[in-house]
């Protein structure tokens, strides 16, 4: 599959970590810049490196937060990470980020989130929709690129929804997992639509983040969960049990746990690039998306952590398409699936439907 025809395509991306998001080239900028405890030449290849290891991956995490935590700099990748999705024809993004507290720059969780919409307004390449209920008088039938052969030529003003989701650290108490789903609740007005547990999956207890879910469910925020990404049948079980509206990864089930998945259609986020570095999965070719492809299971792929792991949308859909021999129609209709499983209100939904029915059209699939 040509990689020109998958950036073509518009997409949508579900699972996306905001820092692990991060350009490459902005965070060797900030090592560099950095003159407190970071020394440049010791981190430099951390960052440039191609394989990671989970724990590597979870080390390269500290290492990102500390050079991105203060205000400006978190406005700062927002805009670029949104501009990134925006520039490979992403129409819809979800982007997940952890609300963080470090009082000693007097940042409260509140104030993190603030400097992600401040992101958010900053862009200028591209119109960015994220206030719910502000958008119904443009759909994004303004930004339809003409289309000539097969190639998009963005002529139109590109125009993407955003739509985010507060995460809850698996480090993290009960009290602060409680303080994030609040702050969410209190910015649904904002373009904030639901939680997110992620964070090192080896660490900490289901039973702790359980109340804050809870209430964000009964309180009609949408939960996504990182499900299965290491070995943990009990957890995996209590996750299926708590039914989520989708969950990431979902690498490690046992034949019980893909059977009940399988029956409950939860939709589950793919990330294949992430899940094969990892080591999550042994090799793309025993990827679970073939099984859960074949059985018609509710689907999405996406890159998590763009940054970290060298990857866009595009290439995650470019190796989806060679690694199990889909065609461009298959690919068009996965991405346009997707849809079906996002978390904004069925305005948005409606105008996204409406927009890939017309772009299918131009595109000829
Ligand atoms: C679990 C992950 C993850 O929130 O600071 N994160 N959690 N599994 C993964 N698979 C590789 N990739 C990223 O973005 C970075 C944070 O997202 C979570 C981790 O908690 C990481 O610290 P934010 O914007």
């Amino acid at each position: 599959m040509e990689m020109e025809w998958c950036v073509s395509m518009p997409k949508v991306e579900l699972h996306a970590h905001l820092n692990g998001s991060i350009r490459v080239s902005t965070l060797l900028e900030l090592a560099k810049a950095e003159k407190g405890d970071i020394d440049f030449s010791e981190v430099e290849h951390v960052i440039v490196k191609y394989e990671r290891s989970l724990i590597e991956v979870f080390k390269m995490f500290d290492l990102i937060h500390n050079l991105t935590t203060d205000h400006n700099t978190v406005t700062r990748i927002t805009k670029e990470v949104v501009e990134d999705f925006a520039s490979e024809n992403v129409v819809y993004l979800e982007l997940r980020t952890t609300p963080k507290r470090n009082d000693s720059i007097g940042m409260s969780k509140r104030s993190y989130v603030e400097a992600v919409l401040k992101g958010l307004r900053s862009v200028s390449s591209v119109d960015v929709a994220f206030i719910p209920h502000n958008e119904d008088s443009k759909s994004l039938f303004s930004s339809l690129p003409t289309i000539t052969n097969d190639k998009c030529n963005g002529v139109a003003r590109k125009r993407i929804y955003v739509r985010l989701l507060l995460s809850i650290d698996r480090r993290e108490t009960t009290e602060a997992a409680l303080e994030t789903v609040k702050l969410a609740l209190e910015m649904r007005h904002l373009g904030v639509v639901g939680i997110d547990l992620s964070g090192n999956p080896k660490v900490g207890e289901w039973t702790t983040y359980l109340p804050a879910l809870e209430f964000a469910k009964e309180q009609g925020l949408h939960v996504t969960l990182h499900c299965g990404e290491v070995p943990n049948p009990e957890e995996v079980h209590n996750m299926l049990d708590f039914h989520p509206q989708r969950i990431g990864h979902a690498c490690f089930f046992e034949d019980e746990h893909q059977r009940r998945l399988k029956s409950s259609k939860i939709p589950v986020e793919i990330c294949l690039t992430s899940n094969v570095r990892t080591l999550s999965v042994p090799s793309i070719d025993v990827h679970h998306f073939v099984d859960l492809y074949n059985a018609k299971h509710p689907l999405v792929l996406c890159t998590d952590d763009s940054g970290v792991f060298s990857t866009c949308l595009s290439k995650e859909y470019k190796i989806a398409a060679d690694s199990f021999g889909l065609g461009r129609r298959e690919m068009f209709e996965l991405s346009r699936n997707g849809v079906e499983h996002i978390f904004a209100d069925s305005g948005v939904k409606e105008d996204l439907r409406n927009f890939f029915n017309s772009v299918a059209k131009n595109m000829e699939v």
